[in-house]
């Protein structure tokens, strides 16, 4: 077993120093934070999903067990833990047993297969896999095989639900249930609580180190502008792994304010709806295409959905045709949420007139969310002019884990963000996304990077040249289309093979290109060179005009 040295996140001490004289970091771990909730609100509903309801207390009381189980398996203070959990109530016990335990779980989404767990396997490294058994069909123990396989330091598998030769969760409650509590503050507020996953810009996801310290610095900011109380309940419908339902208040603000978390396997209107009317739901968050089939179910549902004030909507630019229809239609407030896993995220708030609402992006939660925004060459455009987003605050990460190229490429030299989105600042400090400067394909809220496609689809014996591109998608906001070019024209495999060949390479399903196009050649410049960025926006914007 790999011993750990809890892992840090490192701002430069000027400014950690700021951060904590101005009150955004309070020294609180998670640990502390549930077992504090847990006497606050002990017999309040904290955690529903399908037939379980959780207190405070029942949370605090499984999260404590399973922290004390880890540990009797062997795992410690430290430990890397790969999380893939759907949107079920262990997902919540789980993660804060290792919060408590300071073990630094790894966020995976259920979407992902074996390439996308490998590679956060290695990269972390990870201790130990948590999954469920089945969810959407699909037989996670399958998958676990896989990665004993290919990660042999992936020394535990532990399963919610029929465990098969591995671990169950259940046998683990029930060591840690009889053994000695962990104490509530075994991290320090400074460790990093966990890592999150990138959208991935470029190439493979990379791994998002947060701190307990700057994560619940922006829950309970969050929690405030969207204002949340005990008497809140939130409905997630978006998979909780993501940041949005985990944190913008999502999950964690909605129990940080005390209030009670309703889990949805899916973000189906059909299932969102019933669930809001009987668990009388005041708020949830969606990207924009799940609001368009909201939106579009509402008026024929027979369910009562007022209880319901705020809908928040982010993930994907939110055009303001659509934004226009959330209060006709569903007769609630709509909040929209521009945020991002590394850090800065930003809100409409709640009381801001109509115009803002529709049309912004919001403003940064924090006073010491630093905005620059620039050109080109790094140099600050005009007022309210478009360019490229840089960031630096309380609780935007500072460098990636393990990776140098990442952080290179990533920070300024004073340690501002590169967001890779294309923004601008309104006179009132909120601001508009314009676009992205990086090839990924925004589908649906889940970020694809082009390079990690064209990577699978060179891998293919058939194919010479590959280039994926986004192309707009009324549905989806951007769909995906690779561009490729054969080895040799006797031998063109169908687009359908293509297709099977990215799902077979054990990636998830959201990156299987939705559209394939053969070509002979792809157009160079004068040049005769072109960067592949020059030849994306080409052939994109080629694609578009053949649709005009
Ligand atoms: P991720 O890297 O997966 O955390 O995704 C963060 C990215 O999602 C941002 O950098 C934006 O490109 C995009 N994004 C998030 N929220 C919005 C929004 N409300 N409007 C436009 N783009 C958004
Ligand atoms: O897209 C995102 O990653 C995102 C959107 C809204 C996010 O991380 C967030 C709010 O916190």
């Amino acid at each position: 077993m790999t011993n750990h040295i809890p892992l840090k996140q490192v701002w430069p001490e000027e400014f950690a120093q700021r951060y904590v004289e101005k009150g955004y970091w309070d020294n609180q771990c998670f640990g502390e934070l549930l077992a504090q909730r847990a006497q606050q609100f002990a017999n309040r509903p904290a955690v529903i999903g399908g037939e379980t309801r959780w207190t405070y207390q029942d949370l605090h009381q499984k999260a404590s067990a399973i922290a004390a189980g880890l540990l009797q398996l062997g795992l410690t203070r430290g430990a890397r833990v790969l999380v893939q959990l759907p949107n079920i109530p262990e997902f919540i016990s789980v993660v804060f047993a290792l919060f408590r335990a300071g073990m630094v779980p790894i966020y995976a989404l259920p979407a992902h297969r074996i390439t996308e767990l490998e590679h956060f396997a290695n990269q972390a490294p990870a201790d130990a896999y948590v999954c469920a058994d089945q969810f959407e069909g699909f037989d996670y123990r399958v998958l676990a095989r896989q990665l004993q396989e290919r990660c042999p330091q992936v020394q535990h598998i532990i399963v919610v639900g029929q465990a098969e030769e591995f671990t169950s969760i259940a046998s683990i409650e029930d060591t840690g249930s009889t053994t000695t509590p962990v104490p509530n503050g075994v991290a320090a507020a400074t460790d990093v609580a966990f890592l999150q996953i990138s959208g991935g810009s470029t190439g493979l996801s990379k791994l998002i180190p947060r701190t307990h310290n700057d994560y619940i610095y922006t829950l309970r900011e969050s929690a405030n502008i969207c204002g949340l109380s005990p008497a809140s309940i939130f409905l997630a419908a978006l998979p909780i792994a993501h940041n949005f339902p985990m944190s913008s208040p999502g999950f964690l603000g909605t129990l940080y304010a005390g209030g009670c978390v309703v889990l949805s396997p899916s973000a189906e209107p059909e299932t969102c709806f019933a669930l809001i009317e009987k668990h009388q739901a005041t708020f949830s968050s969606l990207v924009p295409p799940l609001l368009l089939m909201w939106l579009e179910f509402a008026p024929n549902s027979q369910h009562d959905i007022s209880s319901l004030k705020t809908m928040q909507v982010g993930g994907a630019k939110l055009i303001p045709e659509v934004a226009k229809r959330v209060k006709p239609v569903l007769g609630i407030q709509l909040q929209q949420v521009f945020g991002m896993a590394e850090g800065l995220v930003n809100y409409t708030r709640l009381d801001d007139d109509e115009h803002t609402i529709i049309t912004t992006q919001g403003r940064p939660i924090s006073p010491d969310d630093e905005i620059r925004i620039v050109d080109d060459q790094d140099q600050p455009v005009a007022q309210g002019a478009v360019g490229h987003l840089l960031t630096r605050g309380p609780y935007t990460l500072r460098a990636y884990h393990n990776n140098p190229a990442a952080n290179a490429r990533s920070f300024t030299a004073d340690g501002f963000y590169r967001t890779g989105d294309i923004v601008q600042l309104t006179d009132k400090g909120y601001l508009i996304v314009q676009g992205r400067a990086n090839d990924h394909i925004n589908r649906a809220g889940e970020k694809i990077s082009a390079e990690e496609i064209e990577d699978h689809l060179l891998a293919h014996p058939a194919l010479f040249d590959a280039a994926v591109v986004s192309v707009p998608d009324e549905y989806l906001g951007e769909r995906s289309c690779a561009f490729l070019i054969v080895k040799n024209n006797e031998i063109k495999p169908r687009a359908i093979e293509i297709k099977r060949w990215i799902r077979e390479r054990g990636l998830a399903e959201f990156k299987v290109p939705d559209q394939v196009v053969f070509v002979d050649s792809f157009d160079t410049t004068a040049a005769g060179k072109v960067s592949r960025k020059q030849l994306r926006a080409q052939l994109s914007q080629s694609l578009q005009q053949n649709h005009d």
